[in-house]
């Protein structure tokens, strides 16, 4: 029935919605409770099977070949790494061992960003899962595995009706020697919004105690008050502290001043003066061209002593040739990802970059046989994720007038698509810089990026010009996104925001100019754990009461559909995506060691209350589920 909801909602048809569409859809949940774990599990499938998936084609599941898992011993154990290091000798001995490294060190994004930024963030916590052990054991001298965080947090809840606390214990569980990473958005945490400072620090105390080590913070805005709580709460945890810049623009470009190589310089410094460990140079949407990589690089070696993290998107096709040029200048570790999963709006390719350092010294101690093994598992995963493709099949120079993130590209075309304008798309990428130039030139990385989007949408949608906003702007209300942004609460822009335009946008209201934080008050996590126990009806963890206070709506329609469905991350993902075929039979393990059978036996006709009986057979016996035919 959630489903059906779903997908019949009027405002799912006419693509009048957008990932708070289930938060502000109550409606969406009105149907009846069943019944036992297989009778849930069913109802399910029958769903899936007969209305489709939402934001997807429906059709008949297709066939996929068996994946190809490495096969490791499962006798022998992983081979000590970077976590251990860690363990040992703590943050600073950690700096310490990676600055006596020849070789470059590389951070795999497999896990993380590179299916946010070529899968839409879908890939589900069992197929990572079944290859983090092989991960383990094949790939030991990894510098760190990026798997948590950025949008993997909120997704897993609302749309793969999963845990991310869970997916956290179970890749941990598998890997106990590589350091686990994650995206950590400042004061956004993971969202798309500025929280209490109390919020952050639980956050980060709660995922550091769960395994995470190194912690990526940045602000959308390059805004170093905007980190600085971040900052002192992982340092905190005895973990990790990476802090970012995120680079824009292009240093090398005289025209753009703003983002020159003397601004990159000084934010480094600062960032160091916080108490940064590592520097990540986190360049979201693939802009650092190979001289200017280089250059800052060069520079910024000179101007710091802690460690460099260099992170770019292959968008343009020069990744690998940046990342060259960075290892030339001397960066430390570098962000790649399995061949299978590179390329495009992902990073550049780990096999690739392993063969383009032959016959140098820099050429990272990885075994490349153990490489193309995980390579082909994720070959044989990524087709489960098809669907989701972006559908940018070859590289893409565009990015460098219109630099939109890697995973915002795929994002906006699909918001573009949703309000009707899909036939605009060049206009909106067109738009896209017009909004930066007019917002004075921002760092765009979420949430940012997504202002200037909305933006930008909004301006196609209503055919307003740039000219059409001063003159008529006061008469106009622009999106909250945009208020927000003009408003400082998301933090503040450097050179600030254009007086003219705020004014525009803002009318009557008053910007701040202090930390947001600073106005918030403490959320009491205690009490929220009690209101959160009373409403679900059982005993709620810290884990449940962060997820909750950081995204109470998405969080409680997740609790709704597992009331529903159970949980559904025990179905294979060609199962969850698209059902089951006639006649076929299937193996869930619903717990270790307890594995229901299930085949799908017939399919009833339409009867005239618009209702199916699915007929299966569960371990054997027969079992029939009436659903409702949406499709
Ligand atoms: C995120 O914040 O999710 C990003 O990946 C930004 O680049
Ligand atoms: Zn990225």
């Amino acid at each position: 029935p959630f489903l059906i909801n779903v997908v019949k909602h009027e405002n799912f048809i006419t693509g009048e919605y957008d990932t708070s569409f289930i938060d502000s859809t109550p409606e969406l949940f009105d149907f009846p409770a069943s019944r036992d774990r297989g009778t849930k599990m069913l109802s399910y499938i029958s769903n899936v099977t007969i209305n489709g998936f939402p934001g997807i084609e429906h059709k008949e599941k297709p066939l996929y070949p068996k994946n190809r898992v490495p096969k490791v011993s499962l006798v022998e154990e992983s081979a000590p790494g970077t976590k251990q290091i860690l363990d040992r000798d703590g943050a600073d001995g950690l700096v310490k061992w990676i600055k006596s490294q020849k070789e470059v060190l590389l951070t795999d994004t497999t896990f993380r960003d590179a299916h946010q930024s070529l899968l839409a963030t879908r890939v589900r916590t069992q197929d990572i899962r079944k290859i983090a052990e092989p991960t383990s054991k094949l790939l030991p001298e990894l510098f760190s595995l990026e798997m948590w965080g950025g949008a993997t947090f909120d997704v897993a809840y609302r749309f793969l009706k999963e845990d991310p606390w869970q997916r956290l214990k179970e890749l941990r569980e598998r890997v106990p020697n590589v350091l686990f990473q994650m995206l950590f958005r400042g004061s956004n945490a993971v969202g798309y919004k500025n929280y209490p400072d109390n919020i952050i620090r639980e956050f980060a105390k709660l995922s550091a105690d769960a395994g995470i080590d190194v912690f990526r913070i940045f602000d959308s805005l390059n805004w170093i008050k905007g980190m600085e709580v971040a900052i002192d709460a992982v340092r905190q945890t005895g973990k990790i502290a990476e802090a970012a810049i995120c680079y824009t623009g292009d240093i090398n470009d005289p025209i753009r001043t703003k983002y020159n190589i003397q601004y990159y310089k000084n934010l480094a410094k600062e960032l160091e003066n916080q108490g940064a460990h590592i520097l990540a140079i986190k360049d979201m949407a693939g802009l650092l061209k190979p001289q200017a990589a280089y250059q800052l690089i060069s520079e910024l070696k000179e101007t710091i002593d802690i460690p460099i993290h260099l992170h770019t998107h292959d968008t343009s096709g020069n990744g690998l040739y940046t990342y060259a040029k960075a290892i030339d200048a001397g960066v430390d570790i570098v962000d790649v990802a399995l061949n299978s999963m590179a390329g495009l709006t992902s990073q550049p390719s780990l096999n690739g970059l392993y063969y383009a350092l032959e016959g140098t010294e820099r050429k990272p101690k990885i075994n490349i046989d153990a490489a193309e093994k995980l390579t082909n598992y994720w070959e044989d995963v990524r087709k489960y994720y098809s669907d989701f493709e972006s559908g940018m099949n070859s590289p893409h120079t565009e990015v460098y007038r219109h630099e939109m993130p890697g995973g915002q590209y795929s994002n906006l075309m699909q918001q573009a698509k949703a309000v009707g304008l899909g036939e605009r798309w060049d206009e909106v990428e067109e738009m896209y810089q017009i909004v930066n130039r007019m917002f004075g030139d921002i760092v765009k990385v979420t949430p940012s990026s997504k202002v200037v989007g909305d933006m930008a949408l909004f301006m196609v949608q209503n055919n307003l010009t740039e000219e059409d906003v001063y003159t008529r702007g006061l008469k106009i209300d622009f999106p909250d996104s945009v208020v927000e942004l003009f408003q400082g609460y998301l933090g503040q822009p450097v050179g600030g925001f254009p007086k003219e335009l705020q004014k525009v946008i803002l009318k009557d209201r008053n910007p701040i100019s202090i930390r947001p934080g600073e106005l918030m008050e403490s959320v009491d996590l205690s009490s929220l754990k009690d209101t959160l126990s009373k409403e679900i009806g059982r005993e709620v963890n810290d884990h449940e009461t962060i997820s909750y206070a950081l995204y109470p709506k998405v969080f409680l329609d997740y609790v709704k559909t597992v009331e529903l469905f159970g949980d559904v991350s025990v179905i294979d993902t060609p199962t969850f995506l698209y059902g089951m075929r006639l006649g076929e039979e299937i193996e869930v393990e619903i717990e270790k060691g307890k594995t229901l059978f299930v085949q799908l036996v017939s399919i009833g006709q339409p009867r005239r209350d618009g209702t199916r009986i699915m007929y299966f057979e569960l371990n054997g016996q027969p079992r029939e589920i009436i659903i409702k035919d949406e499709s």
